[in-house]
């Protein structure tokens, strides 16, 4: 078998999608997802101009050796450009494979270690009334695990809940628009947050926090601290991760679990907290951190250490990642947890799938390869539309992470 073709979709239902789809000359295609939130045309060029040309004609099956081609090869390494790519094509190429041999791709990661896989979903308010009375509806919905964040007393806005009220979603039409910050009446907040959930819904449900890479390492130390009688499953990306040692000094004084990884792209950006124990869950995503290939690979060197999995989910993850996430949580040894951030109506259309939400868990299908498709001409009606993530700044102007 040959790659013949391979062409790049981009699509808009709501939020945008680029979508690599590989042919071969066995009339077989396979799916790969390259969606970068706010940087999706960089990623398209890439495949078009410069990785599209190189892949054709060769076996679709040497998903290790076209990986070391484009990731090597380039000479040019990691950055979420390049490994988006990277990833777009080794997942289309799992798909394929899938499809050929007439198996899920979970079966070629080593089989199901488990029936199906736990994920969490996200519960927010704009104060904490709202945000409990969100957690009671999830939580009704049958989810065994939530995420909780709620609008902070004193500022305009804040990660997670959305401006107008309605449904969050990470990503505006348009150029950036500024939000603001200050860790002080974050820290003041969010444990009395979770010891109101914890009065309401008890110890049995697993709960979650996201700190958007806001705080300083000794502010984050503070906040695991003082959130450690609520038992949190984890808590997310306490402090910017370019220093890794920053994790050390936050775990000297903490028990709370610790996640990061959702903006790494390849196991250099993880190896540090992985091989100290500095974290407890890697959230490496399929599509950013070079595809099923190279996560794989995280994931074993990550069991070493105990640390397990957690991988990223957001809406800005096409359906195709949620796919691939799911066979690869179905195989793993150390699956952890899969974030659930639930798609709206268009995208669903766009990208008919089989995984599916089964009481608080989900499950990939059995089907051939992943189990999704791209509908190209529904996704034609949806094109392509401007839009980024916010930009933030402290109360005195001074930009910040967001
Ligand atoms: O594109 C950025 C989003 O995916 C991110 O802000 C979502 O932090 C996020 C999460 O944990 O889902
Ligand atoms: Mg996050």
């Amino acid at each position: 078998m040959k790659i013949s073709a391979a062409s790049v979709n981009i699509t808009s239902p709501g939020r945008n999608f680029v979508t690599l789809k590989i042919q071969t000359d066995e009339g077989i295609d396979g799916l790969g997802d390259a969606t970068l939130n706010g940087r999706e045309l960089s990623v398209a060029s890439y495949l078009n101009d410069h990785v599209i040309p190189c892949i054709i004609g060769r076996d679709p099956f040497q998903t290790e050796d076209i990986w070391q081609y484009l990731y090597r090869g380039a000479y040019w390494r990691r950055g979420p450009v390049t490994m988006a790519a990277v990833a777009a094509v080794d997942v289309a190429l799992w798909d394929i494979k899938g499809k050929a041999l007439n198996t899920p791709v979970y079966n070629l990661l080593g089989g199901k270690s488990r029936e199906s896989v736990l994920v969490y979903c996200h519960a927010t308010g704009s104060d904490t009334d709202h945000a409990l009375e969100d957690v009671a509806r999830h939580r009704e919905l049958g989810y065994k695990a939530i995420r909780v964040q709620s609008g902070i007393p004193g500022l305009s806005s804040t990660y997670g809940i959305a401006k107008s009220g309605g449904k969050y979603e990470p990503a505006e039409r348009g150029l950036p628009s500024e939000f603001a910050w200050a860790a002080e009446p974050y820290l003041r907040h969010v444990p009395g947050l979770f010891a109101r959930v914890r009065e309401n819904f008890g110890e049995e449900l697993c709960l979650l926090h996201d700190c958007h890479h806001r705080l300083t390492p000794i502010d984050a130390a503070r906040l695991g601290k003082e959130l450690e009688p609520f038992h949190l499953f984890w808590l997310e990306d306490p402090t910017t991760a370019e220093l890794q040692e920053g994790f050390k000094l936050i775990r000297q004084h903490t028990t709370t679990p610790i996640a990061v990884g959702e903006v790494f792209n390849s196991i250099w950006d993880a190896h540090d907290l992985i091989r100290n124990q500095w974290i407890d869950f890697i959230r490496m995503s399929v599509v950013h951190a070079g595809g099923l290939t190279h996560l794989k690979k995280i994931a074993d060197f990550a069991a070493l250490y105990h640390v397990r999995t957690g991988c990223h989910g957001a809406t800005d993850l096409s359906p195709v990642t949620m796919a691939a996430a799911l066979h690869f949580g179905m195989a793993i040894h150390n699956f952890g947890i899969q974030e659930h951030m639930p798609h709206n109506g268009e995208t669903e259309a766009v990208f008919p799938h089989s995984y599916e939400f089964v009481d608080g868990n989900m499950v990939p299908g059995d089907g051939p390869g992943l189990g999704v498709d791209l509908d190209e001409a529904l996704a034609a009606k949806y094109p392509y539309q401007r839009a980024y993530l916010p930009v933030n700044r402290r109360l005195d102007g001074t930009l910040t992470d967001w």
